[in-house]
């Protein structure tokens, strides 16, 4: 498994009230602005008995889309984890929820499965 983010500050992640968040449909989406790796990002969501967003639709990752550009929230944050990965057959994506992976929507030239922090490559999608 590989990350783009250093393990830092996870005292931050706490969901304190404030947390910026939207609600799509039955859902509440927090943004948690700590730089962790996403093994860290999706232990903590476990922790607050939440997952890390399943974002399946066009629909549903153009109202987060929205929320995080929009948002005023730490702009130190390059993007956001959420439950997506191919940490066992690599370019074979997996929601963490075991959902079929069908909508994508990747960014010009994503997945890169870039190497530049691992050898392994990239296996953990982040959405900005
Ligand atoms: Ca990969």
């Amino acid at each position: 498994m590989t990350s783009q983010m250093p393990t830092t500050d996870a005292e931050h992640m706490t969901h304190e009230p404030g947390t910026p968040s939207i609600t799509v449909g039955c859902q509440t989406y927090y943004a948690f602005s700590a730089k962790v790796t996403w093994q860290t990002a999706m232990d903590h969501c476990i922790s607050l008995n939440m997952e890390l967003a399943i974002v399946n639709k066009g629909s549903l990752s153009r109202a987060i889309r929205d929320f995080l550009n929009n948002g005023n929230f730490d702009g130190h944050v390059k993007g956001y984890w959420i439950g997506l990965h191919d940490r066992n057959v690599e370019g074979n994506y997996e929601w963490l929820n075991g959902e079929d992976f069908v909508w994508t929507n990747w960014a010009k030239n994503q997945p890169s499965n870039a190497t530049k922090k691992s050898p392994d490559g990239q296996d953990c999608v982040k959405m900005w």
